[in-house]
């Protein structure tokens, strides 16, 4: 038994919901009650947590009695029901992009800015999966050497997408192999077998709202509006694992590629992988199903003394999305504020 702690997990039938049960039994999540919400579509769905089974309901206003409540099913949902969560005395964990922004709600990559925890006003926002793997990796170097500019490409997986684009990269796969037309449904064009140089939708500016969503949330965990960041998203026919390309200029001339690996090797939350001579980097293959953020390929610029370029790899779903919510969780417990 825990401490009295009810949970309920908002979306616990979808591919974020799904791993968030996954993680909260893995870290053997202290707590008296669970309570599983999603649509009318899914309520009455029975799902098996730790040996028992519970059955999903339709998530409507009613949180009473609920401590933490962590919302993976959609910004329409949270903008509906995290402000009735809290009301009723929640502290809400919110995987979407519904409050990120706000200027009142904190934003948190444990690992980076734990402590902007102690401002929150009933919200927190989980970052877009993205952002968090990068952040975790480029915040150790921040440290020792400060940071002035960042260029990332990402390479993501269709699972961000939810269950509908996991289903529709295996159909599509299979239509092609068959030498069947295709009709894309969840993704703007086929999937299968191609590159998608686009994740949510334009804004005017040019860019996607994804490439917008790193480039401002960056900025916002890492404390630095002044920092620049620059993003160019890309979906791949793959099923689970985000990896990025990212160039990073230092404020320091001074680091060295054996100084960023040293202090990679250590930081919390980062498993390096990286050994040429081996063949040894990060993919998403390796990385589906773990929690860490893995770095390798770590290469100083040809041209600029503090630039250096890096690979990295991490399970959007776990670190990206349910395993960062929950490590939230656990961190509000620590800091004594649940
Ligand atoms: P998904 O696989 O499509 O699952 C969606 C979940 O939301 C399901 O449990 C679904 O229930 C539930 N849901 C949908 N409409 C609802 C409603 N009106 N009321 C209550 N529940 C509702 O999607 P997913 O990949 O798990 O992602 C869910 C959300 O998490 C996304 O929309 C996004 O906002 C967020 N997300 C964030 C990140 C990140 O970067 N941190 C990554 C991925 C997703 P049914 O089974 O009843 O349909
Ligand atoms: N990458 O909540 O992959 O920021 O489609 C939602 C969906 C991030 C988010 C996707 C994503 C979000 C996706």
């Amino acid at each position: 038994m825990g401490r009295g702690l009810h949970v309920a997990v908002v979306g616990a039938t979808g591919a974020v919901g799904q791993q968030m049960l996954k993680t909260l039994a893995d870290r053997d999540f202290e707590m008296d009650t669970l309570t599983l919400l999603s649509s009318k579509r899914s309520a009455g769905t029975k799902v098996t947590f730790r040996g028992q089974e519970y059955t999903v309901q339709e998530a409507t206003e009613s949180f009473e009695g609920v401590n933490i409540a962590l919302f993976s099913a959609g910004g329409n949902v949270s903008k509906a029901l995290a402000p009735e969560a809290v009301k009723r005395g929640a502290i809400v964990v919110d995987n979407t992009s519904a409050f990120r922004m706000d200027e009142n709600i904190p934003l948190v990559v444990p690992e980076v800015n734990e402590k902007d925890l102690h401002d929150h006003q009933g919200i927190i926002a989980n970052p877009n999966c993205s952002t968090i793997q990068m952040v975790a990796a480029l915040e150790p170097l921040r440290q020792a050497y400060g940071m002035k500019k960042v260029i990332v490409s990402t390479y993501q997986a269709v699972s961000g997408a939810g269950h509908e684009a996991i289903d529709e990269l295996y159909s599509q796969s299979q239509a092609v192999l068959n030498k069947e037309d295709v009709t894309p449904e969840v993704m703007p064009y086929q999937i299968a077998f191609n590159a998608i140089p686009q994740i949510d939708k334009f804004q005017d500016n040019g860019y996607t709202f994804e490439e917008m969503k790193m480039i401002n949330e960056t900025k916002k965990i890492m404390h630095m509006p002044e920092l620049e960041v620059a993003a160019t998203c890309v979906r791949l026919p793959i099923e689970t694992g985000h990896s990025e390309s990212v160039y990073v200029e230092l404020e320091s001339n001074d680091a060295t590629v054996e100084d960023l690996k040293s202090i990679l090797k250590d930081a919390p939350g980062i498993t390096l992988q990286d050994d040429p001579s081996q063949q040894i980097y990060p993919m998403p293959a390796d990385a589906v199903g773990k929690n860490d953020v893995f770095v390798g390929r770590i290469r100083k610029d040809l041209d600029r003394p503090n630039g250096f370029h890096m690979w990295i790899v991490s399970d959007n779903l776990l670190k990206g999305a349910a395993w960062n919510s929950v490590q939230i969780a656990e961190s509000l417990k620590a800091l004594k504020l649940v």
